[in-house]
């Protein structure tokens, strides 16, 4: 034999042994690559545990990955690297991931516990018959404060932020709409706006706003926020109820010229491998008592009426988190704007960036 074929042969039985060592150990756990269900999902947006006891009722195991913005898990399902059984859209992208065909229609026979969600998060228009998404979880845009630090001060306007004041007072949301939305509706203008005129005055406008901004980032928003580095914050509702669980000084406000409502549902994407856990997942989360669980942990409001029973009264009658549809009717729903109008956004929340720098 020569040297280079034994080499070979050694590099194969030892391939080999290692196949052979993986394929044990996923059946000793019970489950085969036909028995794994993938997750795409946002950060900070789920009970660990409630995973865990997915798998454990299911013998499904679940692989879990997280995104921060709808662009940028738009971007990963159109390359199509990995093969995501569910993702967790808003709803605009919703629509636009439905235009271009990239969803799964849903077999709703085989989501019984659909009954508990309520009719007021059915039927919109991003998915007039809930053909390809089902509800998870929803909220609004506005303004985490800490009137403490403000000695007193109250804020109640998008207005409010530019007060000289609040100089390095300011985190913000890393999201090219919430933040372009946020110079838009300063000025009076629509969150769906696509006049390039606004849009520009839109940019100065938040240009104007750099000497208050301390940062913007992520999720860690919320741990900044609880430990008082800064006093004020642009923040998705469910964010806001969580940092002020961790500490009650703090408020929260849907500013008065206007704010977005938005609507995260669950979607099996056209890369799926799994329907069928896929949709075992989704009647799993949407069981009264996990969905209770779930807008527990997370601290978002669940469009689950059945869930509403299981959860503290305190917290579902917080009209802060919880508005009437009174209220969210003045609201603005994102739409769709189209690959150009989207990509001016992002440009704009770019070139914002980098004039703080
Ligand atoms: C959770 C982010 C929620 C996104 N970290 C709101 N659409």
């Amino acid at each position: 034999m020569n040297r280079l074929f034994r080499i070979f042969l050694v590099v194969a039985l030892i391939s080999g042994l290692l196949l052979f060592a993986t394929n044990r150990l996923n059946s000793s756990q019970g489950y085969s690559s036909g028995k794994t269900l993938t997750i795409f999902n946002w950060g900070d947006y789920i009970d660990a545990e409630l995973i865990k006891r997915f798998e454990k009722e299911s013998g499904i195991k679940v692989v879990y990955e997280t995104f921060d913005s709808n662009e940028a898990m738009m971007t990963k399902i159109e390359q199509g690297g990995t093969t995501y059984d569910i993702a967790v859209p808003s709803e605009y992208m919703i629509e636009k991931m439905r235009h271009e065909d990239l969803l799964v229609p849903l077999d709703l026979s085989k989501l019984p516990n659909l009954k508990y969600i309520d009719q007021r998060f059915m039927n919109l228009p991003f998915d007039p018959e809930n053909k390809y998404s089902i509800p998870y979880f929803w909220g609004t845009v506005g303004i985490v404060f800490n009137p403490k630090m403000l000695h007193g001060k109250k804020i109640t306007s998008w207005k409010d932020l530019w007060d000289p004041k609040l100089k390095n007072e300011i985190l913000l949301t890393d999201g090219a709409r919430e933040v372009i939305g946020m110079g838009l509706n300063s000025l009076g203008y629509s969150l769906n706006d696509t006049n390039k005129q606004h849009l520009i005055e839109a940019k100065e406008k938040l240009d104007s706003l750099t000497p208050n901004i301390k940062a913007i980032v992520g999720d860690e928003i919320k741990m900044l926020l609880a430990n008082k580095e800064a006093s004020v914050g642009l923040v998705w509702s469910g964010d806001a109820s969580e940092i002020m669980s961790e500490n009650e000084d703090l408020d929260y406000v849907v500013p008065e010229e206007g704010s977005n409502l938005w609507f995260d549902n669950m979607v099996i994407p056209k890369t799926a491998k799994n329907i069928k856990a896929a949709h075992q997942f989704i009647n799993f989360m949407l069981d009264p008592k996990v969905a209770a669980q779930n807008a527990d942990y997370v601290g978002y409001s669940t469009p689950n009426k059945g869930a509403l029973k299981h959860m503290p009264k305190e917290v579902v009658s917080d009209t802060r988190f919880y508005p009437s549809p009174e209220l969210t009717e003045k609201l603005e729903v994102y739409e769709n704007l189209g690959k150009k109008n989207l990509a001016y956004y992002n440009e704009l929340f770019l070139q914002f960036k980098m004039h703080r720098k």
